[in-house]
């Protein structure tokens, strides 16, 4: 079992020997990097469409670390933190960088997991998550209910996050512009980013066609190791 603090660290580090994908390069001293997508920019057609991944991941993703490693130019310390961990506690940085780090930091933390999230046909529920979404949720269906409304009353840019619960196994939360729950104390599952960027070339106004159509490329695979994760 990896313990929280491994978890997060390899989330970003990509410890071969770990359960998750070891794709993600190592964020170091030197700065954040962006991580390769693990697939091909059109690998998660018809859901998100390749021109979308491909200015989402490239520009948008891209565009959280250079601001990220700008701000923190000057803090060699920040630089070589895991992201997770950086992200999770800024509220203990001075001042000046709780924006900086907050939106930059939790942008560039989010879009490393949500590209872990998806994954080309997506793969089954099953097993100890799949019992514990049907004892949170009723059924499969009851959580896609309830995470589409979370996704799709989350007002302006956003994320709508699947965690683990405190009275049951899961809950469901959103947050506001690149917030990660981790900053309150939860332990993330699954996000869908639910910004303009993340569909509208495809869907428009049509967020809640989007969240329906990203379900089918969901990797539960990636979400199970999290929540057996201690
Ligand atoms: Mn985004």
């Amino acid at each position: 079992m990896l313990s929280r603090r491994e978890l997060l660290r390899s989330a970003t580090a990509g410890a071969a020997a770990l359960a998750l994908p070891s794709f993600v390069r190592a964020d170091g001293p030197k700065g954040f990097e962006l991580p390769k997508l693990p697939y091909a920019v059109d690998a998660l057609e018809p859901s998100i469409d390749a021109k979308t991944m491909e200015i989402h991941h490239g520009k948008h993703h891209q565009t959280y670390v250079t601001n990220l490693n700008g701000a923190l130019k000057d803090k060699p310390d920040l630089l070589g933190k895991p992201i997770a961990e950086l992200v999770r506690d800024y509220k203990k940085l001075p001042m000046e960088l709780h924006g900086p780090v907050r939106n930059n930091g939790g942008g560039h933390l989010n879009h490393s997991w949500f590209w872990q999230m998806m994954t080309k046909g997506g793969t089954p529920l099953k097993g100890d998550l799949l019992k514990a979404i049907d004892t949170s949720f009723g059924t499969i269906d009851g959580f896609k209910k309830e995470f589409t409304t979370a996704a799709t009353t989350q007002f302006g840019s956003g994320w709508a996050w699947l965690v683990k619960g405190k009275e049951k196994p899961l809950a469901i939360v959103k947050t506001a512009n690149q917030d990660n729950p981790i900053t309150d104390g939860h332990t993330v599952l699954l996000g869908c980013d639910v910004w303009e960027h993340a569909y509208y070339l495809k869907y428009q106004n049509l967020r809640a066609k989007y969240v329906e159509a990203w379900f089918s490329v969901v990797n539960w695979d990636f979400a199970a190791s999290l929540f057996a994760a201690k």
